[in-house]
């Protein structure tokens, strides 16, 4: 199956509008492969309802990947994770304690709900990650990954 430019394939949801700054990295590795995202900033302790309609909608946009960053005791990643079988991509964002509070969060989830977990404040690298898993179905991402790792490294 061949990617079009106008479904959306991801989705980026995080907690609150002083994540943006960090989480716009992931936006941008995704841009690099026209893949089409939309973005959410609910936190999941403040608003778990609109938080749980927002995983429905966001399964029904058709997203195929979803990144999520928080920091703090950041449950948002694995709260996402419990109630979808998406794979999900946690973003740590260093708020205090370096980031190592929101790192463990999210990378120390308990069996069977994993979520895929990069460095603090890394997410450029979670858009990757979203284009790689992409990159399994979509010819045209795969050929523009190898395209982009040969030429930046
Ligand atoms: C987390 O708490 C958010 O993801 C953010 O990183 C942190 C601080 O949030 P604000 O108090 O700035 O809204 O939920």
């Amino acid at each position: 199956m061949e990617f079009r430019g106008d479904e959306v394939k991801v989705a980026i949801i995080y907690g609150s509008k002083s994540d943006e700054e960090v989480m716009n990295g992931a936006s941008e590795a995704l841009d690099k492969f026209s893949i089409e995202y939309e973005v959410f900033v609910i936190s999941a302790h403040r608003n778990p309802k609109l938080l749980l309609e927002t995983i429905e909608r966001v399964e029904k946009l058709g997203c195929e990947c979803i990144i999520s960053g928080a920091g703090l005791s950041a449950h948002l990643p694995g709260f996402i994770a419990s109630n979808t079988i998406l794979p999900v991509i946690g973003v740590p964002i260093n708020v205090e304690l370096n980031g190592f509070d929101s790192l463990l969060s999210i990378v120390q989830m308990p069996k069977p709900i994993p979520v895929a977990t990069v460095g603090i404040n890394n997410s450029y690298n979670a858009g990757i990650l979203a284009a790689q898993i992409l990159s399994l179905k979509y010819k045209s991402i795969k050929e523009s990954l190898i395209k982009y790792r040969t030429v930046e490294s």
